[in-house]
């Protein structure tokens, strides 16, 4: 159930492209300035702070993305849901644990570098504030830049990272999407039959999943392999979320259930009956390493279709 700051929806200011039935204007949410993307009657919200995507709604089948009632972008910590960018890396730091969990991309700002709208497509380009690597102390040289286009049939991420350093850069990432869902009892996550995942919850033991991924307890797995083509089928909401990734050889999938949820404290009470985190990602296995001057893109694209049982 979205916070009354939420259900108030962002107050739009200047708009910066129009045409061709879309639109991109600024506004301020939750605390924060965000870019609003329409096309024709879809809609998507992104924070310039961590370039996270807060928001995903169409026409009939509403909100596509689940967002904590108690996100907000005044405060530390990033909002719980949506997709946050976890680069340039994924989970805990590998050797630092003084280091924020899932590198510090969706804590920085990013820098508008992009908009247009135009034949039915809103799309912004934003870059990683480039001091936001040396405040890190990171000891590496990249460029981030994430590439969002709404149109009326779908959402698509693209997440470039340039190394402009002289030695190999070391890259785990995951575009850290939470689905919103009536009824996590009630949802699937379709293509993973016989992909091998790394059980996060039993000291990273390597199984191989047997049919589609249902959800009963907390689960918190890197599957790795053929996974570019996966869906999120929710029986209830009689809809289909297909997934479509590109530069990616794993997918995170994630629901806390109740005692996680509790420790997060951000999850809003029974929060996790409302979602499902399927993560579009370069992790565990499928972390990467960028030659001098080389790039990656990481790439997704979500379309919604609605399904009988
Ligand atoms: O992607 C799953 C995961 O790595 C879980 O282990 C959990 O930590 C989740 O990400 C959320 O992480 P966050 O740092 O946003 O609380």
């Amino acid at each position: 159930m979205p916070s009354e700051s939420q259900s108030d929806g962002p107050k739009i200011g200047r708009t910066i492209a129009t045409g061709g039935g879309a639109s991109v204007a600024e506004a301020e949410w939750l605390g924060g300035p965000v870019l609003v993307l329409a096309a024709n009657d879809a809609r998507a919200i992104v924070a310039l702070k961590g370039a996270h995507l807060l928001s995903w709604s169409l026409p009939a089948l509403g909100e596509q993305l689940w967002l904590s009632a108690v996100s907000r972008l005044d405060q530390d910590r990033p909002p719980r849901g949506g997709i946050p960018i976890c680069w340039p890396w994924f989970g805990p730091h590998p050797d630092d644990a003084d280091q924020p969990a899932h590198g510090f991309a969706r804590r920085a700002p990013w820098l508008l570098r992009a908009a247009t709208a135009e034949a039915g497509v809103a799309r912004v380009t934003l870059e990683l504030d480039p001091d936001a690597t040396k405040r890190a102390q990171w000891p590496f040289a990249a460029e981030a830049v994430l590439d969002i286009a709404l149109d009326a049939g779908g959402l698509s991420l693209a997440l470039t990272t340039r190394n402009l350093g002289t030695a190999d850069l070391p890259l785990s990432q995951a575009l850290h999407t939470y689905f919103r869902v009536a009824d996590i009892a009630a949802v699937a996550v379709d293509g993973l039959d016989g992909c091998d995942y790394v059980d996060k919850l039993d000291d990273g033991r390597v199984k191989r999943q047997a049919g589609d991924v249902t959800f009963g307890a907390e689960l918190d797995r890197i599957y790795f392999g053929a996974t570019a083509s996966l869906a999120v089928r929710d029986r209830i909401e009689g809809r289909r979320t297909d997934i479509a990734s590109s530069g990616s050889g794993s997918a995170v999938v994630w629901n806390p259930w109740i005692a996680k949820s509790e420790r997060l404290g951000d999850m809003g009470p029974d929060g996790y009956r409302t979602m499902a985190c399927v993560e579009t990602a370069n992790a565990g296995p499928d972390a990467r390493r960028i030659p001098a001057g080389g790039q990656h893109r990481l790439a997704v694209r979500y379309t919604v279709q609605q399904i009988a049982d």
